[in-house]
């Protein structure tokens, strides 16, 4: 099939059904194509989770706000498609990202139509069940990027409310200077004045690929503050070359943010991206995610979906300073079948088989302790032969103070030439004893791993149906003290329209 061929809705969806790739207790759309989270919220008991979403194809294009609802932020179901590009207007080439925000009642959508090359911020109110969504005939609400500031994009939006005023950050991005989030205040989230940049970047420290590099661009800022400590997320963005995401940690105060640390939010790189975050009824801080894929379009187009939501994320702080993040506690109301291996590594580094745990479907949570210089591998997806495996390497350094690191080996994730298969890497910071709390949840093609709360989220694609096993190679001084395994539960069971 080419990519102008294009599939009834029902046979996309029931492409979609059919594909051993696709993950069964993550969120995806029901089919065709899903990137960024958006308008996260509580409103009257229900979590509401929309999404960019193009529901005709695979393919990031005119793209619609598909939208779904949870009470539990583990089970969801399809609502109508919330919005819907123009015939003609500021959105008539898609409705890109943005928020809802509670306008004394009303729910208000602030997000980025597109036209032709340009993104502007539009505004649509919604009905009490946030089902039907009514776009401004003001919009664009903001005519054009400031003016004097040669911007290399205006989309993106924060918006929260300060005293008796919103406010709003833009991402954006100064041709020759580098990434910036842009402030705007407004007392009725129509007419915005702008206040300047809240922090810029410098695209020339650093250069493409370095992990830490701010980009050209920030896509998706988010500004939220965690246990007295402010946070500002971005997705660094350079036109094809980066794509990671990124948070300052600092102090937003009157019109500025100034910053203490710049970190990494995911050590998947893109595969987690464009995130977006919103604080619970509760009052945590809950966060979602973009998975991108690691095959080519072709692919996708062929298994008639592309794009995986992660599971929601609660974000606290760590001991370090850093975020530490973890799926939230409701993902535990998946887990079947509870399992305690008995997992004595062999001697000399050798790999053991884990009895009774794996599949292509589950929840792992591990304790390992690393005494200095010790290491432990973790294989998971492997097939008997172990032609196909997907290892994480957690090592200790020589020196103890040093933070430990995490290696998630893909070279042999997939026997796909065309799959991505680049390793992936980060550090992670030990708790006294040299432990790790070590989280591990696969979901076909979908692979979260969490160690001390630090994420690496990324994508595999096995092509054998045995592809299933789980094993441990430990040398001396890495020990495994807990070692708990779960098959995790399908949340969809009915299919599902393109257009509930
Ligand atoms: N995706 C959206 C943009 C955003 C980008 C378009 C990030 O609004 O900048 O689908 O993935």
């Amino acid at each position: 099939m080419t990519l102008d061929q294009s599939l009834s809705g029902t046979d996309l969806a029931a492409l979609a059904e059919r594909d051993p790739q696709r993950p069964r207790f993550h969120f995806t759309s029901p089919g065709g194509w899903l990137n960024d989270p958006n308008g996260m919220s509580h409103w009257n008991g229900r979590h509401h989770l929309f999404y960019q979403y193009n529901p005709y194809a695979p393919v990031h294009h005119r793209i619609h706000w598909g939208h779904a609802t949870s009470t539990d932020l583990v089970h969801w179901t399809d609502e109508p498609v919330a919005l819907t590009p123009g015939d003609e207007g500021p959105d008539a080439d898609g409705c890109w990202s943005g928020v809802l925000v509670d306008d004394g009642g009303v729910p208000t959508l602030v997000y980025s139509g597109r036209h032709g090359e340009r993104e502007l911020p539009c505004v649509a109110t919604g009905s009490p069940d946030l089902n039907t969504w009514a776009k401004d005939p003001a919009n664009p609400v903001i005519a054009a990027p400031p003016a004097g500031l040669d911007v290399t994009a205006f989309r993106d939006h924060c918006v929260w409310r300060e005293g008796d005023r919103w406010r709003q950050l833009i991402g954006s991005g100064v041709r020759g200077q580098g990434g910036v989030a842009l402030l705007y205040e407004s007392a009725d989230l129509r007419e915005w004045s702008y206040v300047g940049p809240l922090l810029s970047g410098d695209a020339s420290d650093g250069r493409p690929g370095d992990v830490l590099w701010t980009g050209t661009m920030w896509e998706c800022v988010d500004l939220f503050r965690v246990e007295g400590t402010d946070a500002l997320v971005f997705s660094a963005w350079d036109d094809g070359v980066t794509h990671h995401p990124l948070y300052w940690t600092g102090r937003y105060e009157g019109d500025a943010f100034t910053p203490t640390a710049l970190h990494r939010l995911d050590y998947g790189q893109r595969y987690f991206y464009a995130p977006q975050s919103t604080r619970d009824a509760a009052g945590r801080r809950i966060m979602f995610g973009w998975l991108q894929e690691g095959r080519p379009e072709q692919a996708c187009v062929a298994a008639g979906w592309s794009g995986v939501m992660s599971l929601p994320r609660l974000v606290t702080l760590g001991a370090d300073g850093g975020l530490h993040q973890q799926p939230v506690p409701e993902v535990a109301a998946l887990r079947r079948d509870h399992q305690r291996p008995d997992v004595t590594p062999a001697p000399g580094g050798t790999w053991t088989p884990v009895p009774g745990a794996g599949g292509d479907q589950f929840d792992l949570e591990l304790t390992v302790r690393l005494e200095p210089g010790a290491s432990l591998l973790l294989s998971v997806r492997e097939t008997p032969d172990r032609s196909e495996r997907t290892v994480l390497e957690l090592t200790r350094a020589e020196d103890p103070s040093a933070p430990a690191t995490m290696l998630l080996h893909r070279e042999r994730s997939s026997l796909d030439p065309t799959a991505d298969t680049e390793p992936r890497y980060g550090e992670v910071p030990l708790q006294p004893d040299g432990r790790i709390d070590l989280r591990v949840l696969a979901d076909h093609s979908a692979l979260e791993t969490f160690a001390n709360g630090r994420p690496l989220t990324s994508r595999i694609y096995p092509t054998r149906s045995d592809a299933l096993g789980i094993a441990v190679a430990a040398g001396a001084g890495a020990h495994i003290d807990a070692f708990d395994a779960w098959r995790m539960a399908d949340i969809w069971s009915a299919p599902r329209p393109l257009w509930p």
